[in-house]
This record gives structure tokens, C-alpha cells and sequence, in this order.
């Protein structure tokens, strides 16, 4: 930790500290006078409430002008811990934190998105804090900051993450349903890796990463990645995939996704699948935080059904996956079955919808696209008509989407 660093905490724990030792300081005063009046008063001792006095010019002076000084120093105090929370550091980096129903969307400076919000440990963030549908609040309690995300206003905090870590980020302006869900984290890691993250993922460096990271922690020894099981399960085609995993001595049917990936890697041990010896190492606090994520997204990309060759993107070059996730899909949608807001996004395309009003219809394309572009024209029984309209995508990013939902299909 830099000494040095002049830290959103520095600006707010002080203020707390003096307001709250004043506060204490003037409940035990109030108190024990009290107590003091209650027996030197007592009825016993004078039976009838009398007073030889009427008026003290000194006490008067003392009880007006020291709680002023109390207060106006409260509010010198807390003002200038105020100006130093609003004025960003000249070399802060910047990222634009976008909220919406109900999730966080997070855009680095070379145009990279992220749903955790990544930063190097010791350089000051300003967070450019946009809303997309209504008021939620940015609030990270480890860096004492919390402010609005205003539809049609900018607003921003800025923060330095002087420990390496992981940090909350939760939103903390009531939003609707989904409101709880709308936590992530800040990820501090230090400069050189949170550069290297920054400058990899775009497009096919992407890909190239994903896989280096693979082939240097060893993956590659037991898992293939063009179908052929060695000591573990091939990796092509995981992402969606249906495991029969063992958990706890019972066998356990599991949608391969983000999630389960995450917990492969970090407690291989508690979930094993089905026909495979318990042989994988943890890689718990082996590998940071970053590349895993990145094993990840490679894991899940060709994991997609391949079209056209090789790629798993669409024609026009966008990746669906990442287009859902970036617009918000995924903080109403699930991939795992399960119900969220919406109904989920797993084995969508093709099946039997019913819908308000007692209409049924099959999911097919022009369903999908409606569902996405006219999201009131259909809504699907027994879901509120929340979902929002999205004028924005590109008709060749609404396609990108359909071809990856329609990927999603077992
Ligand atoms: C020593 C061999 C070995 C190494 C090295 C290894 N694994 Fe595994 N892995 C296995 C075996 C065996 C299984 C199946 C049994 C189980 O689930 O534990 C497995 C299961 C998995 C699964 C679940 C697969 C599925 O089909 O459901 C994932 C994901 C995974 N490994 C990822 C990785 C990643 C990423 C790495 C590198 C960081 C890695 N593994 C390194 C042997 C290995
Ligand atoms: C605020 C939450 C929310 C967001 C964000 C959202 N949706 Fe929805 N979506 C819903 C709800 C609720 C329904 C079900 C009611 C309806 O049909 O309107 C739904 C229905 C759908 C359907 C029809 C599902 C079915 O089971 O027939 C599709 C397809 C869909 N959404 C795609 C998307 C895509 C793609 C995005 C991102 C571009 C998205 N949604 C973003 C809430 C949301
Ligand atoms: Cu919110």
C-alpha cells in the first residue's frame, strides 16, 4: 500500500470518525447530566419546583456558541471531504459504468466492455456513470462511494483501489424486480496484467489469448479441444452443454456455463463428471482473476456451434454472446433453465410459446425478432411486460443474437 495515495476513503472515514466521537462526546454529556439533575433534583429534596434564578448570560453565551462551532466545523469538515469525493485526480484513467434493468455494463477507453469492472491497484478511476432505463445508484462501500445513475444525465465518482482485490458493487437505488441482481465487482490487479487485459479480447486476439492461457497452464495435456477425450472431457462444445456430473455421491444433471466453468477450475473436486477420475487440479489462486474469465469466454465461444468454417461469430463478424451480455440480456434472461425476469434463453429457438391473450406459436425467427424489437407485441404468459425495446441494435446485431440464441438449443 502507497502511503502517498490521497484515496476516496482518506476523504470520507475522518468526517465519519470526527461526526460520530462528537456525537458520542455529546450523548455521554446529555446523559450523565441528566442523571446528575434526576438526584440532585429529586422530589425528596425539593418537594416544591422552585427557582431563584432568571437567567445566566454566561451558560447562554457557552450553549449557543459551542455547538455552533460543532457544527459549522462538522460542515467544514464534511465540505471539504465533499470537494476532494468530486474533484478526479488529473491522471485518473476513465471508465463509462452504464446501469440498466438489471445489470451493470462497464466501457474502457480503447472500447473493450466488461460486467466487472477492472482497474489497475493504484491508479485513480473516474467512473463516467450513465443510466439506460431508470434512477440506480453506483455504490461501492470499500471506497465509500455511492451516486446516482440518472437517465439522460451524466454524472460520475472516481476511486483508487490501493489493495489488490475484489470489491462489491452493488446498486443501491431501488430499480424493480431484478434490483438484487444487480451486483458485480470491481477488480483491482495490478497495472501490467489489468494492461494486458485491456489490450487482449478484441476480436480474434481474443481468441489467440484464450487459448495461450489454456496451453500455458497445462489444460491442454487432458482436455482437447477438437473433440477426442484424453484424461478429460473434450472442451469443444462445452459451453451449453449437458454434464452428468456426480456432486455429493448423487448424480446431478448441469447446464455447462459461466458459472459451472468457474467452479471446474477453482473446486474441480466438488463436482466430478460422470466416467472420469477426480484427477484435476485446483487452480485456486493459481490463476487471477482476469484469466479465468478469459479461459472462460474462449471455453464458451467454441463452445457455440460452428458455422461457415471455424468462427462462432456471425457472418457480419458479432459475437451474439457477447452483444447479450453487453445490452443487458443476461440480467433478466438466464442461460441455465432457470427463470430470471424473463423466461430463459436455453432451448428457446424452436419451442412451443404460449402467450398473453392465449396464443401459442412456435419460436422461430420472426418470433424472436419481434420478441426483441416489438418486445409488447408478444409477451409470453405469466411474465410482466417489462422488457424494454431496442431501437439501438443494428438489424446485423439483432441477427447476431438470433443465430447465437439458436446455438443455445440442445
Ligand atoms: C491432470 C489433468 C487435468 C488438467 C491439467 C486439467 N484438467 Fe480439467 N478435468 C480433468 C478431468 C479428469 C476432468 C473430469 C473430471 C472432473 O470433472 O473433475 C476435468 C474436468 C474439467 C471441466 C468440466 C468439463 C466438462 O465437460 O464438464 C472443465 C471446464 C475443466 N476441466 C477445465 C480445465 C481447465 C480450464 C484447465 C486448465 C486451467 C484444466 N481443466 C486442467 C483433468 C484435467
Ligand atoms: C428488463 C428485463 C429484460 C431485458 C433487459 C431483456 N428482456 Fe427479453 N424479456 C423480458 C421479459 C419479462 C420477457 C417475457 C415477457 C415478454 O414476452 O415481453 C422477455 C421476453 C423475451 C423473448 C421471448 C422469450 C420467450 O420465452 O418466448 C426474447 C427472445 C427476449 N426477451 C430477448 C431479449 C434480448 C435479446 C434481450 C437483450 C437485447 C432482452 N430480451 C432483454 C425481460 C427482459
Ligand atoms: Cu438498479
Amino acid at each position: 500500500m502507497n502511503p502517498a495515495l490521497i484515496t476516496t476513503q482518506d476523504a470520507v472515514d475522518p468526517v465519519f470518525w470526527f461526526i460520530l466521537g462528537i456525537s458520542g462526546v455529546i450523548l455521554l454529556a446529555i446523559t450523565a447530566t441528566m442523571i446528575w439533575f434526576v438526584i440532585r433534583y429529586r422530589r425528596s429534596r425539593c418537594p416544591e419546583p422552585t427557582s431563584q434564578c432568571d437567567g445566566n448570560l454566561t451558560l447562554e453565551v457557552i450553549w449557543i456558541v459551542v455547538p455552533t462551532i460543532i457544527v459549522l466545523a462538522m460542515f467544514y469538515y464534511g465540505w471539504a471531504g465533499y470537494l476532494a469525493l468530486r474533484q478526479v485526480p488529473p491522471d485518473a484513467m476513465e471508465v463509462t459504468a452504464t446501469a440498466r434493468m438489471w445489470s451493470w455494463d462497464f466501457e474502457y477507453a480503447n472500447g473493450r466492455h466488461s460486467d466487472r469492472l477492472y482497474v489497475p491497484v493504484g491508479r485513480p478511476v473516474k467512473v463516467r456513470l450513465l443510466s439506460k432505463d431508470v434512477l440506480h445508484a453506483f455504490f461501492v462501500p470499500a471506497f465509500r462511494i455511492k451516486r446516482d445513475t440518472v437517465p439522460g444525465m451524466e454524472n460520475y465518482v472516481w476511486f483508487v483501489a490501493d489493495e489488490q482485490g475484489s470489491y462489491d458493487i452493488f446498486c443501491a437505488e431501488y430499480c424493480g424486480v431484478g434490483h438484487a441482481d444487480m451486483h458485480t465487482t470491481v477488480e483491482a490487479v495490478p497495472p501490467a496484467e489489468f494492461e494486458e487485459w485491456l489490450a487482449g479480447m478484441s476480436g480474434s486476439q481474443n481468441t489467440e489469448k484464450g487459448r495461450s492461457l489454456l496451453a500455458r497452464y497445462g489444460c491442454l495435456g487432458c482436455h482437447s479441444l477438437d473433440g477426442s477425450n484424453l484424461v478429460g472431457p473434450s472442451f469443444k462444445g462445452l459451453g451449453g452443454r449437458q454434464v452428468t456430473v456426480i456432486a455429493d455421491g448423487e448424480e446431478r444433471v448441469i447446464t455447462s456455463d459461466r458459472d459451472y466453468i468457474r467452479r471446474s477450475l477453482i473446486a474441480p473436486g466438488v463436482a466430478v463428471v460422470k466416467g472420469y477420475p477426480p484427477v484435476m487440479p485446483s487452480y485456486a489462486g493459481q490463476i487471477t482473476g482476469p484469466e479465468v474469465e478469459e479461459m472462460i469466454d474462449y471455453l464458451l465461444r467454441i463452445g457455440q456451434p460452428v458455422k461457415n468454417g471455424e468462427s462462432a461469430e456471425s457472418e457480419a463478424g458479432l459475437d451474439g454472446a457477447g452483444l447479450a451480455r453487453r445490452q443487458g440480456c443476461l440480467g433478466c434472461h438466464s442461460l441455465d433453465g432457470s427463470r430470471k425476469v424473463g423466461p430463459s434463453f436455453k432451448g428457446l429457438f424452436g419451442r412451443e410459446r404460449r402467450l398473453e391473450g392465449g396464443r401459442t406459436l412456435i419460436a422461430d425467427e420472426a418470433y424472436l425478432t419481434r420478441a426483441i424489437r416489438k418486445p409488447t407485441a408478444d409477451v409470453v404468459e405469466g411474465y410482466p411486460p417489462v422488457m424494454p425495446p431496442y431501437p439501438q441494435l443494428r438489424p446485423e446485431e439483432v441477427e447476431a443474437i438470433l443465430e447465437w440464441l439458436e446455438g443455445l438449443t440442445e
